[in-house]
């Protein structure tokens, strides 16, 4: 028997196929667009939010109101909101559910597909094929659902078909669901719990109601949960074996959407239908969702029909700038499908937040510069024109008027200034849009107008003010790590990494000044860059590599004497970006990284991770070993990693970086998740706890990806932008003889070939046909297609 492989994938569409439910449960696919996320995992389970503006949920669990964020490792229980999908043979009683959950039948075919553009099933058991479609449209916070049925057998059979799409507990002040026959629908309703007066207005026109509405006529209906399972329970429920169903509404009852169609099926024959679930205001819209999506021929369920076609013109903005064809079809596919769609997601819905953090925000808006830089320059000009007088940006950035800073972004966190810089230089790299620098702005909390490259510069001297007596920086409640919190929240404890960051950041704006011919500003920022890479080795380095920080009450930490926490990324990372590692230095700390860092999964945060509470150091220290910060394959702290790599010239390092963000066919089940977005982390500890490691989180949200983007382009392809100009200084591994690329660049397409060739003693690049003296390609022609040869050294 030849075995079956697990997942497949199509370099020709970008599409995944999974070929069982089983050895990857919560694989999963996401859509979305401006208002709506919804992730599903290949069993049936989903993790839905829209905006109103800010996230909520219209699908959720039993008891909780589940309003929280979508959870890291996300746990799916029986209950689990999902969308499910029982089939009931009525002559032999024989009963099983799609996608699988909840009944969990052995299937005889089971496919899975994420596109770019849907998410879609194929199931077959007892000689019955279940097709299932889900997509969103480009504007909507609605769900589609095509449904399928097909019988394959050679007799005509007597199927009942209930979609079953959970509710779930939605309030203790006040929850019901009924069925409303004029709209072929369940309408779910409740109240937002509050306790405040004042909250009253602002959510009076909260979006409280979820209905499900079927195309076709429905025979019977359910709209109480407890009553739909009785004793059987969601893989047995008593309505089920029942001939139809109750027609139960809730009354302060946690509600369920429930239909059945009672359909006799020819032999070979079909039944569709079309199923619409998503939250609303008011019952009155219900008609126009049926006359927009129920037989609506422009919008029927079709490969070109209408809300298909915009949602694909939605996806279409999220090309990258770059199409690649290596050795590793693997890389290929999520270089040239999956990076820049999950970038695109970032960067034109901001994590689905109304205020994102401002590292994030920025760190998405560099990955929006590859993709839509238009975009970029819009957030770019608004973080900045939130920026407080005094040269600091606010924790937060308000993406519209009734947004305010909440959860983490009441916590003073001391390096979104550093950002700024580095984010825009990478924009500026693929633009050269120095005017941008001109542009006079405002203040967030003051009128006086002044030149965004004045606001930068008020940002470094705020970063420069923001130090001790010695000319560390600050941390306060937290750097890029969120939950360091208290290492320095008595005004004491400093920041090595934030120190670096600091140094680097003044390194890109000293460098950017020069391009701008501020020839002082850009003497003074990088004078003050060579002062502090001093103090970095002089206060930091410790034995083989540089510390984390030092505490409120004098306590370097982050160093060899640490039983726990003793080796941190990013430091390392950084003090290579930043230009503040010696040269003598170099290996030691390269080997200790790798040693204490490198897994199979990639490099972890820190090791060994914590645990147990340290109060000097924070809340990092009481996340879970291995998980999150706390010394998991932190893929943020990894990219950084990687990028610095990149700028040593370490070709081979920065690629094994590269490709282990990756799932690949090997390890795939260890890590539990497709190869269509880098998680925020996969589990780490991997010598404290192996059986865990590997294990992704399943967030697509994650900083990492934009950096991955700038990798490509200024690492590994080395095909960066400088003054308008195209610079060519590829990283390739050594592994490689050959690849291509098809690079977009101010307005023209380099189609560039890289091929490695023995017995040649340096780099030679050629140009429509002719050999240049150096690696830059001037005088670029919009419009125009350029091809590029390189020829790389191989054996000498
Ligand atoms: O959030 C991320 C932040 O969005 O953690 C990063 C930080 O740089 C990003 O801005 C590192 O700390 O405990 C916490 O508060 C965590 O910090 C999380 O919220 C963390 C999540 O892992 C989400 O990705």
């Amino acid at each position: 028997m030849v075995e079956q492989k697990l997942y497949q994938l199509n370099q020709a569409n970008g599409d995944i196929k999974l070929f069982s439910p089983l050895a990857m449960p919560k694989a999963s696919g996401y859509l979305w667009n401006q208002k709506l996320l919804v992730q599903a995992t290949c069993r049936g389970f989903v993790n839905s939010q829209f905006t109103q503006p800010e996230p909520a949920k219209y699908s959720k669990g039993p008891c909780l109101e589940a309003t929280s964020f979508i959870q890291p490792e996300p746990y799916y229980y029986a209950h689990h909101p999902g969308r499910f999908f029982y089939i009931k043979d009525e002559i032999s009683g024989e009963m099983f559910s799609a996608p699988y959950e909840p009944v969990k039948a052995e299937l005889d075919r089971f496919e899975f597909t994420v596109s770019l553009t849907e998410i879609s099933w194929l199931v077959e058991k007892l000689s019955i094929r279940i097709e299932l479609v889900l997509s969103i449209p480009n504007d909507e916070q609605l769900e589609v659902w095509d449904l399928k049925v097909t019988n394959l057998s050679n007799e005509q059979r007597k199927l009942a078909i209930y979609p079953y799409f959970s509710i779930g507990y939605m309030s203790w002040m006040n929850q019901s669901a009924k069925y409303l026959p004029e709209h072929n629908a369940i309408v779910a309703s409740c109240v937002t719990p509050y306790q405040k007066l004042e909250d009253y207005p602002k959510q009076k026109n909260f979006k409280d109601k979820t209905y499900l509405m079927s195309e076709k006529p429905i025979h019977s209906f359910c709209a109480n949960q407890e009553a739909f399972e009785g004793e059987g329970g969601l893989s047995q429920p008593d309505e089920i074996n029942a001939q139809i169903l109750s027609s139960r509404p809730s009354q302060y009852e946690t509600p369920a959407a429930v239909f059945q169609f009672r359909e006799t099926i020819a032999a070979g024959g079909s039944f569709s239908n079309r199923l619409l679930f998503g939250p609303m205001l008011m019952e009155a819209e219900l008609k126009s969702v049926r006359t927009n999506y129920c037989n609506n021929p422009s919008r029927s369920f079709d490969n070109k029909d209408l809300t298909r076609l915009e949602y694909q013109n939605y996806m279409q903005q999220a090309q990258g700038c770059i199409q690649i064809s290596t050795p590793e079809p693997e890389l290929d596919h999520f270089v040239n499908y999956w990076l820049p769609r999950q970038i695109f997601y970032h960067g034109d819905v901001n994590r689905l937040t109304s205020d994102p953090q401002t590292r994030n925000y920025l760190q998405d808006h560099m990955g929006m510069s590859y993709i839509k830089p238009s975009l970029a320059k819009s957030a770019f000009i608004n973080a900045i024109s939130q920026q407080k007088n005094s040269g600091e940006l606010p924790d937060g950035i308000l993406l519209h008027e009734q947004a305010t800073l909440k959860y983490i972004n009441q916590i003073p966190h001391a390096d979104h200034n550093v950002w700024l810089p580095i984010c825009l230089s990478a924009y500026l790299k693929e633009t050269n849009d120095y005017d941008l620098l001109q542009m006079q702005l405002c203040w967030g909390d003051s009128a006086e107008l002044n030149s965004i490259a004045e606001h930068i510069d008020r940002a470094m001297d705020f970063l420069l003010n923001a130090r001790d007596e010695r000319g560390l920086s600050y941390i306060v409640q937290g750097d890029w790590c969120d939950p360091m919190n208290m290492v320095g929240h008595k005004g004491k404890g400093v920041s090595a990494w934030l120190t670096m960051a600091t140094s680097y950041a003044l390194k890109e704006w000293s460098e950017i000044c020069y391009s701008l011919n501020r020839v002082e500003k850009a003497k003074e920022y990088s004078d003050q860059h060579q002062l502090l890479n001093q103090l970095i080795n002089q206060y930091f380095w410790s034995q083989q590599w540089f510390a984390r920080g030092i505490t409120d009450d004098g306590r370097l930490f982050g160093v060899e004497k640490d039983p726990q926490g003793k080796l941190f990324l990013n430091p390392q990372s950084w003090s290579i970006l930043c230009n503040a590692l010696l040269p003598e230095h170099m290996d030691k700390l390269l080997k200790a990284t790798e040693q204490q860092l490198q897994t199979p999964y990639g490099m972890m945060m820190l090791a060994p991770a914590f645990t147990e509470m340290r109060e000097d150091i924070g809340r990092i220290t009481q996340k879970s070993p291995g998980v999150a910060e706390n010394g998991s394959v932190y893929n943020h702290a990894a990219i950084f990693y990687a990028f610095a790599l990149y700028q040593l010239g370490q070709a081979d390092k920065g690629y094994k970086v590269l490709k282990q963000m990756l799932p690949n066919a090997e390890d795939a089940i260890e890590r539990g998740q497709l190869a269509n977005f880098i998680p925020n982390y996969y589990r780490g500890a991997y010598h404290q706890f192996p059986e865990h490691a590997g294990r992704s989180s399943q967030l697509i949200n994650t900083g990492t990806i934009s950096w991955y983007y700038r990798c490509l382009v200024e690492g590994l392809f080395g095909v960066y932008g400088e003054q308008g100009e195209l610079v060519i200084k590829q990283n390739l591994p050594s592994h490689w003889q050959h690849a291509s690329i098809k690079r977009r660049f101010m307005g023209a397409t380099f189609e560039i070939e890289f091929n490695r060739l023995d017995k040649l003693s340096k780099c030679l690049i050629e140009v429509d046909g002719v050999i240049q003296d150096n690696e830059r390609i001037t005088n670029i022609e919009s419009g125009k297609c350029y091809r590029v040869v390189v020829n790389i050294p191989g054996e000498p």
